[in-house]
């Protein structure tokens, strides 16, 4: 029975009393591209560039059917005129202390409105003890409670109110500020209240070796890379905001002793027992101790080289991505850069791309742990509401291809400027669709797949309703065409697809990762999820558009993906699922892909399918009829059940919402589609827990928001706001679909 290791927070974003008045602000989406602002005193919002751009070209024709689900009209009302679904996408804690010490470094001003709001929100999702943890799933951590407090401080709360002197305690019996975690240290040093002599060398030299180095960063997952380009290269310069007063008061607030007299360079390894997941392996220790005698010595030229050299790759991922970067950490590193280089112009730039990552929820503003979800949660949506109404949705996945023909965007992203992507260690991306908005511009592999994929079942459904469309702005096979030939190029040796980029370096890498708190976040990994999407999109290529369509690279390239979803099966018949909780997630990915390519419980049995199901149908709770599965499963590598914690003796100090227990209505979901997916014979489980869902929604035909259910390198939750009103429609549409009442 597993007992909950200390009190844990939990629950989807709570409504908390507004720090504002929330009649006041306004959510502009133009694109994908979401920005809350807040009313000036003569009710007008602020324009940037970009507001009044025209969108693509008008489908109009597609017609609109009268929804037999109430879920599906609630979903409507949610959509934004530019055709996505904006949403909620919180979770990490770590994000906005990252954008407020960038902005307090650069002199970049917040609005005033927009720190109250942050400052509500840090007090929304302080665990109930006092403190932050890594995620809101999470008991506190010196990470999050260090990083967290500081960001209060400059956000102007006082050192005396009381959260704050509640979180100072429980970090002091976490063990203080200085056992703070390598990125926690990387910020309190660009802040000036902690020294840089207490990190680890980040080698800036390592971007100037040979490629062909195994450990050289252009093998690294795009992620962990884009987060040490623009560290290392404020290690490299020390980058640190002059000594002010607020410098000075946190330095004594955080410290128990005094700040001058401490060691800085014993601290570099201490790393709280509360935020370790990945400790320091003897290879990363030897790593360190290298790199650190190096950085006595090191070369000048061979520094100011490696410097320049990762200026470039900084200046590049500005450009590709409109400054929005690939994450919310990059993001403002690279900031921080430009502003080091004195480059007035790309500050600029940079700050008008800050409200890209804000998100304005009902417990206060928060950073979004991308500029947002918008292409993801479109194509999930939309394959949802296949049955009922899609205006405007294609609208927005055709804007949304990169280089695409018809997303109208010219100019918008500047990927055609840069002819060598692969200097710049970067997959190519024509014809691939990113997680967020266009601009952003870097390419995921699953969300290509499942962009294709809906694409192909709206051409399929044309088709079948004969519906008139205008012809010139929905030449989807060109956009198919450089669709799958993006995918292709996306799978890895052993048949599986990786997230952002093939897998490039090898398994030894991960036993380098410095990051303490994640795993599995030096290298791009085949993934059950990623696979399964891909599979999915190439057997669509042959059943809706063209049985002969490139018959053969098609048909390997399905196969390997067959194998590779085999062999990742766990013995007991269920899939790890790596980027949703959890195991309900993965084995729901895995049946899609066997039951795509035909498998059938009944009608054509394969073994894995069939314990996947049984595996499945196992996990239903007896009492309901639903699945629930913990956050905990990601981090323990085993399933765990949303019940599980009953017993669980520190369970009265948690401060979690009173939803851990209870089944969860996107697993619920997730188990519901893959059974049916894979024609799971026992009509009562699936009715049970289809009556379940039914049960569980609200009457304006939305459901509760209930625990977080994405996750992200094995320890941190993130928010999926839409999941808990696409999945269950989609279930409720696939029933009827196979049982007709
Ligand atoms: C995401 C969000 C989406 C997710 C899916 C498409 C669901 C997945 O199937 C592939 C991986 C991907 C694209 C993914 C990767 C890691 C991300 C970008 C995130 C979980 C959102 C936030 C996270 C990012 C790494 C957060 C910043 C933190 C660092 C450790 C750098």
């Amino acid at each position: 029975q597993y007992v909950n290791p200390a009190p844990r927070n939990g629950g989807a974003p709570r409504r908390t009393d507004p720090a504002t008045d929330l009649t006041r602000w306004r959510l502009i989406n133009r694109k994908g591209r979401q920005r809350w602002a807040y009313l000036g005193p003569n009710n007008e919002v602020t324009k940037i560039d970009g507001d009044d751009d025209e969108y693509a070209d008008d489908l109009d024709g597609m017609s609109e059917e009268q929804s037999f689900m109430e879920n599906a009209n609630f979903l409507r009302l949610i959509q934004a005129d530019d055709g996505h679904w904006p949403a909620d996408y919180g979770g990490p804690l770590f994000l906005m202390p990252g954008l407020v010490i960038a902005c307090h470094v650069t002199n970049t001003t917040l609005q005033r409105e927009k720190k109250l709001e942050m400052v509500r929100y840090l007090r929304s999702v302080q665990c109930r003890e006092g403190g932050w943890g890594l995620h809101t799933e999470a008991p506190p951590t010196v990470l999050g409670t260090a990083l967290n407090y500081v960001t209060m401080r400059l956000l102007g709360v006082s050192a005396r109110d009381l959260d704050l002197v509640r979180a100072l305690g429980i970090l002091r019996s976490l063990g203080g500020t200085l056992s703070i975690p390598s990125w926690g240290k990387f910020w309190l040093a660009v802040l000036n209240v902690y020294s840089w002599d207490g990190l680890h060398s980040l080698a800036p030299e390592l971007w100037s070796l040979p490629e062909c180095l195994p450990f050289h960063p252009s093998k690294m997952w795009c992620h962990c890379r884009q987060v040490y380009l623009g560290m290392s290269y404020c290690y490299a310069v020390r980058f640190k905001v002059d000594d002010s007063e607020i410098v000075r008061q946190l330095r004594e607030e955080l410290y128990q002793d005094n700040y001058d007299v401490i060691v800085w360079r014993h601290h570099r390894s201490n790393i709280s027992l509360a935020d370790l997941h990945t400790p320091h392996t003897y290879l990363l220790k030897s790593a360190y101790y290298l790199i650190d005698v190096y950085e006595k010595f090191h070369m000048t030229y061979l520094r100011e080289k490696s410097l320049n050299l990762i200026y470039e790759h900084v200046v590049f991922d500005d450009d590709v991505t409109n400054f929005i970067s690939i994450g919310p950490i990059s993001k403002v590193i690279q900031m921080i850069v430009r502003y080091h280089r004195n480059d007035n112009e790309a500050l600029k730039k940079h700050r008008k791309r800050i409200d890209d990552y804000l998100w304005l929820g009902t417990d206060g503003l928060k950073m979004n742990g991308t500029n947002g979800s918008q292409l993801w949660d479109c194509t999930f949506a939309m394959q949802a509401l296949l049955e009922v109404t899609l205006k405007n949705g294609l609208k927005f996945l055709l804007a949304t291809q990169i280089d695409g023909l018809n997303n109208n965007n010219n100019n918008n992203n500047r990927t055609s400027v840069y002819r060598d992507f692969s200097k710049y260690y970067r997959h190519p991306n024509k014809g691939g669709f990113p997680f967020s908005t266009y601009e952003c511009g870097w390419i995921v592999a699953d969300c290509t797949a499942e962009a294709l994929k809906t694409m192909m079942m709206m051409r399929r459904r044309r088709k079948k309703k004969k519906m008139m469309m205008v012809e010139k702005s929905v030449n989807t096979d060109n956009d198919l065409d450089t669709g799958d030939v993006a995918l292709l190029t996306l799978q890895n040796d052993d048949g599986g697809f990786a997230t952002y980029e093939r897998k490039r370096g090898g398994t030894f890498l991960e036993s380098l990762n410095p990051s303490e708190v994640f795993g599995d976040v030096m290298l791009d990994y085949s993934y059950v999820e990623c696979t399964s999407a891909a599979m999915q999109a190439f057997h669509f290529f042959t059943e809706y558009i063209d049985r002969n369509y490139k018959k053969e690279i098609i048909k390997q390239a399905l196969e390997k993906c067959l194998e590779f979803i085999v062999n990742s099966q766990q013995v007991d018949g269920s899939y790890y699922g790596s980027w949703a909780v959890c195991y309900t997630y993965g084995t729901w990915f895995a049946l899609e892909g066997l039951s795509c390519v035909g498998y059938h419980y009944v009608r054509a049995p394969h073994p894995s399918l069939t314990k996947a199901c049984d595996w499945l149908a196992s996990k239903q709770q007896p009492t309901n009829g639903g699945w629930g599965e913990k956050f905990e499963s990601c981090e323990l590598k085993r399933y765990i059940d949303s019940t599980s914690s009953a017993t669980a003796t520190t369970k009265t100090t948690s401060s979690s919402s009173s939803s851990t227990e209870e089944p969860q209505v996107v697993n619920t979901s997730w188990a519901l589609l893959g059974l049916m997916a894979a024609g799971y014979p026992d009509v009562n489980c699936i009715e049970r827990g289809v009556r379940y869902l039914l049960g569980m929604q609200n009457d304006d035909g939305s459901y509760p928001k209930q625990n977080v259910s994405g996750v992200f390198n094995k320890t941190c939750s993130i928010h999926y706001d839409l999941y808990r009103n696409i999945f269950p429609m989609w279930v409720i549409a696939r029933y009827k679909s196979l049982y007709g009442t």
